[in-house]
């Protein structure tokens, strides 16, 4: 992997905000690319004085890095250096986190959405300040938080970017996230590749939580017609949008993910553990609002969201 000198990408001027294990898996990896002993800047919601924390993480082959980091809140002045903000929030976040920042960031900052499900790039629109550019992503990397600043890296994964609206991202933040991101890939067409990732979320993520199992559970014959069947409906509404998705594909990448992450237990079935919100909003339910538009029912995937409601009550 090249290393790219760092006078063309102040750190500084990088922001992530959210710093779960998506978040520093990234905000690790950028930082690993710059050859000084730059910080990360981590964005939170957290209010009062924050010291800078000493973050590290654990790599695929169990070695532990330190890497150094600020941690800025709402209201530091830095916000308004920061050109490139990745927002590595839970969906249900992204609105509110944003509609906080977007006036304290310039006006050229572009904005990369990172997170599971579909649905905040539409509520952002009308936030964004003229010409502002996003960029929409998508990661399988597999990462665990151990504890608040220390991450383990679980999964390779592919991860893929693509403009959205506005402004393109700037060629050196480009590169740079190509070249620090392992299996990056930069797509001309991001949407479809999102529907991809939602249908892997569609199935995955309800099922885990409902029967409250590992991923790999989900390879026996028993679920095989209900895999089927939520596809089935996602195809439905992505025809509608002009999304064409090819199912034998479909099913195999889902399959696929199942697999390699046939040891992990799902975000979801892991936030129904801990009482935390679902992103079953802007997974499954996202697909029950568009397909809502187009006069469609789902009856599959309302069942699924409703299951999830009940269990997270
Ligand atoms: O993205 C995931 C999630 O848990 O949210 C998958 C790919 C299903 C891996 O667990």
């Amino acid at each position: 992997m090249s290393v790219l000198s760092t006078s063309n990408y102040p750190t500084s001027q990088i922001g992530i905000l959210g710093a779960g294990a998506i978040g520093q898996l990234i905000g690790f990896q950028i930082n690993s690319q710059l050859q000084n002993q730059q910080k990360m800047s981590y964005i939170t919601q957290a209010t009062g004085l924050i010291s800078d924390p000493s973050p590290h993480l654990t790599s695929l082959v169990s070695q532990t890095h330190h890497y150094n980091a600020h941690v800025l809140s709402l209201h530091s002045p830095e916000i308004s250096e920061i050109k490139l903000l990745i927002v590595a929030v839970k969906a249900y976040q992204v609105f509110n986190a944003i509609s906080h920042l977007i006036t304290k960031l310039p006006a050229d900052c572009h904005i990369l959405l990172l997170h599971n499900g579909l649905g905040p790039h539409l509520e952002i629109l009308p936030l964004l300040q003229p010409h502002q550019g996003l960029s929409l992503g998508t990661t399988s990397q597999g990462a665990q938080r151990i504890d608040k600043w220390h991450v383990k890296h679980t999964g390779k994964g592919l991860t893929q970017i693509g403009h959205y609206t506005g402004i393109a991202m700037a060629d050196e933040y480009r590169q740079l996230l190509s070249h620090s991101i392992p299996d990056c890939d930069f797509v001309d067409e991001i949407i479809p590749a999102l529907w991809q990732k939602l249908a892997v979320n569609c199935v995955i993520n309800p099922l885990t939580a409902i029967h409250q199992c590992k991923n790999g559970i989900l390879q026996q014959s028993e679920f095989s017609e209900k895999i089927q069947q939520i596809l089935f409906e996602l195809n439905l509404v992505a025809q509608k949008e002009a999304i064409t998705l090819d199912m034998q594909q479909l099913t195999q990448r889902v399959l696929k993910v199942i697999q390699l992450t046939s040891n992990n237990y799902s975000s979801m079935f892991q936030d129904i553990q801990h009482k935390k919100l679902t992103e079953i909003d802007y997974i499954n339910g996202y697909l029950l609002k568009v397909a809502q538009k187009h006069g469609i029912q789902l009856d599959v995937n309302q069942q699924l969201v409703e299951s999830v409601q009940l269990l997270a009550q």
